[in-house]
């Protein structure tokens, strides 16, 4: 019997949903970092073995949103929660149960699919901790299983889809065997753009920014020509962003060239301008040009 069904994966910002989606998958797709709000489109990830297939809904962080921006990332994982087999909710290890989870847990209880507390970060964790986190979540939610993992470094992460397979029906394979996603390769390399911007860019600008691709096409000799805007909000941004004699550009492209090298497998010239649209984060018109519209 062949089984297969969608999985959404929900929790806060930062908890560690794309590093488990990436881990489970075994390819890099959703971008990571050490800032919240890192994700912000709902992204699928297809996991196909011989008698299974997964898809796995990598869903931006839940959070209060201060813009039109936010507003759409927060729609869009509460949106995933329907219709699906399976729901992962993820947190960390915590004293108290955080007001955040409180929330998510509130929007989670309207909806009938079976949901698995996934611990995650137990690596960095004292075991007490853990401990009492299962306890207190336990207590506050009907969760079908209860998972401790660590998404970074893989631990119990195979139990973890052994168990998500028993949960699911009975069904086609959605998507053909090789695929992992649904996305367009020109999503996951402006993604690629923006982890780097993310990483290497101190606290203010990164939120503010968003990667536009103008141009992307393979020559003859097999090299992926690409061009890329950076857009941030304000003037003052864009000089953060170029750095001095545009040494900070150069880093961010030269890190995402390689990382997009690796994916498309194949040698990418890269080209990377910055661009300012004032308040582009509460701009439907904006905001749709790029990519961050229902
Ligand atoms: N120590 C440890 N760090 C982890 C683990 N999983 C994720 N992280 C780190 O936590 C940070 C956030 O990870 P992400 O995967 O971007 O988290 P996210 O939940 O997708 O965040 P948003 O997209 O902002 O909602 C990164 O620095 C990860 O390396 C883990 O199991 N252990
Ligand atoms: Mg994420």
């Amino acid at each position: 019997m062949f089984k297969s069904g969608f999985i959404t994966i929900i929790g806060r910002p930062n908890v560690g949903k794309s590093t488990l989606v990436n881990g489970i998958i075994g390819e890099k797709l959703s971008i990571v970092s050490r800032k919240p709000q890192t994700t912000r489109n709902n992204i699928n990830a297809i996991l196909t073995k011989d008698n299974f297939q997964l898809i796995f809904v990598d869903t931006p962080g839940i959070h209060k949103p201060k813009d039109r921006l936010g507003d759409y990332m927060v729609k869009s994982a509460e949106g995933s929660m329907n219709d699906v087999d399976l729901i992962l909710f993820l947190t960390t290890p915590k004293d108290v149960i955080h007001e955040g989870d409180i929330h998510i847990l509130e929007n989670i209880s309207a909806v009938k699919s079976p949901v698995f507390f996934v611990l995650n970060k137990i690596d960095k964790n004292p075991a007490s901790k853990v401990a009492v986190t299962l306890k207190n979540y336990s207590e506050l939610f009907n969760f079908r299983e209860f998972v401790p993992i660590s998404a970074l470094k893989g631990k119990n992460v195979d139990e973890l889809v052994d168990l998500m397979v028993k949960y699911m029906p009975e069904g086609p394979k959605y998507y053909p065997e090789d695929a992992i996603t649904d996305k367009q390769e020109r999503f996951i390399v402006s993604e690629i753009i923006r982890e780097k911007a993310l990483r290497l860019l101190s606290n203010e600008v990164p939120h503010g920014i968003a990667v536009e691709i103008i141009f992307m096409r393979k020559n003859s000799g097999g090299i992926c020509n690409i061009e890329a805007n950076i857009i941030c909000e304000r003037e003052s941004h864009k000089g953060i962003i170029i750095g001095k004699n545009g040494s900070m550009l150069k880093r961010i492209s030269s890190y995402a060239r390689m990382d997009i090298e690796k994916f498309l497998d194949s040698k990418v010239y890269l080209r990377v301008w910055v661009k300012v649209r004032k308040e582009w984060r509460d701009n439907d018109r904006l905001l749709k040009e790029l990519g961050y519209k229902m």
